[in-house]
């Protein structure tokens, strides 16, 4: 009889355990989103925030929803348009949407990260820690370089 009772435990609990909400199984194959061509501009004179441009590349769908670094108070992913012929920029509140398997460029003039509340100004040599968070894919930490985005159409051209 007791020996009934046991065997009944052991069951149980190995069930328990199949069932509980453990890691997928597919969880050592998480998606990376690739990171390319990272920069960041010097933060111009009496001025604590600046722009950071880079390519992403994202395996499945997926948003960069939010963008961090130890150098500045806060991250900010931004869109650029014009409006009544002035660049005007505002915050990408749902994040910047990344199709899969297309690489999306964050450029001047365009899509961009800013940094608010930079803490030390940054100039060309530098480097800025970047930590990227997806809405799917695992965070991704880069290292940009500080300098001048190639903003001339010879340099547009030779991508
Ligand atoms: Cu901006």
């Amino acid at each position: 009889m007791f020996r009934i009772l046991l065997s009944t435990c052991l069951v149980a609990c190995a069930g328990l355990g199949a069932c509980s909400p453990g890691t997928p199984s597919g969880s050592d194959t998480a998606a990376v989103v690739a990171v390319s061509d990272a920069l960041c501009r010097p933060t111009p004179v009496g001025r604590q925030t600046t722009g950071c441009y880079l390519t992403l590349t994202a395996p499945a769908d997926d948003r960069l929803v939010a963008v961090s670094s130890p150098v500045a108070g806060r991250g900010q992913v931004h869109e650029s348009r014009m409006e009544s012929n002035m660049m005007m920029m505002r915050e990408l509140k749902d994040g910047l949407p990344l199709p899969a398997g297309q690489a999306v460029e964050l450029k001047p003039g365009g899509n961009h990260i800013m940094l608010l509340a930079v803490t030390e100004p940054l100039a060309a040599g530098d480097t800025v820690p970047l930590t990227l968070t997806f809405a799917t894919a695992a965070p991704v930490e880069i290292t940009a370089p500080v300098g001048q985005p190639d903003l001339t159409d010879s340099g547009h051209a030779s991508h």
